[in-house]
């Protein structure tokens, strides 16, 4: 079980992961740019390194809209998928580590394209700080199903009967979340973790309406666990 940690040595070990994945980037790749604040920190370091000619002729592939507008910001490249099918290289987060490379992701929404650019790349670098490692995947937060919101709630009780306490993702205004897609998202809680989580995502997917969910399995991601403090 991983350490508790203060949230500057969080910061500290997300920073060291970002730079050491952008360290991978070489001129002329095509990378895609994953979401939530340790991608943001590596997207920031591509950026930087572009902006100071170290780095040139990158595209990257965001995996949501709230990257995609950060990388504009910041004057990275973009392309989609349709344009550039195949990524050199990934750069994303995720929200727990577990045995043999298994990943759970989906905390800020943007699993169904996260998992998609994933698919689609030659390599998965994955930026954590070591609070991230599990022993069980979803023992410590809960797993994020992405589904239509036409019917979502006649899942409610398949995620019960896998032993999962499901949640309807919520905004601030109280309303239901909706993704980039305009999917709305299960927030399933499974208070010892999920056992047989191959089983639990054919489960899941093979039900009408659920688009996808966070566990990211057979991806072989290389892991980068921050360090420092
Ligand atoms: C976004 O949907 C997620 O999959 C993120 O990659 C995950 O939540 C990790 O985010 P942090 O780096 O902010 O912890």
């Amino acid at each position: 079980m991983a350490r508790a940690l203060d949230a500057g040595a969080v910061l500290a070990q997300k920073r060291d992961a970002a730079a050491r994945a952008a360290a991978l980037v070489q001129p002329g790749m095509v990378v895609g740019l994953g979401s939530g604040s340790t991608a943001r920190l590596a997207l920031e370091e591509i950026a930087r390194r572009l902006a100071e000619g170290s780095l040139r002729e990158v595209i990257g592939i965001p995996t949501s809209l709230a990257t995609a507008e950060l990388a504009r910001a910041r004057g990275v490249p973009l392309a989609d998928l349709d344009e550039r099918p195949v990524v050199d290289l990934t750069i994303d987060g995720a929200d727990e580590v577990g045995p043999a490379g298994q990943l759970l992701k989906g905390g800020g929404g943007a699993l169904v394209r996260e998992k998609i650019v994933a698919a689609a790349s030659r390599r998965l670098v994955i930026v954590v700080d070591e609070t991230k490692q599990v022993d069980r995947i979803a023992r410590r937060q809960p797993l994020p199903v992405a589904v239509t919101a036409f019917g979502w709630s006649t899942h409610l009780d398949a995620v019960r009967a896998l032993g999962g306490d499901p949640a309807l993702r919520r905004d601030a205004a109280g309303r239901p979340y909706t993704t980039d897609e305009g999917l709305y998202i299960l927030d399933c809680r499974f208070p010892a973790g999920i056992a047989e989580p191959a089983a639990a995502e054919r489960t899941l997917k093979a039900r009408p309406g659920v688009v996808e969910t966070g566990l990211f399995f057979g991806f072989s991601p290389e892991v980068i666990v921050g360090r420092g403090r």
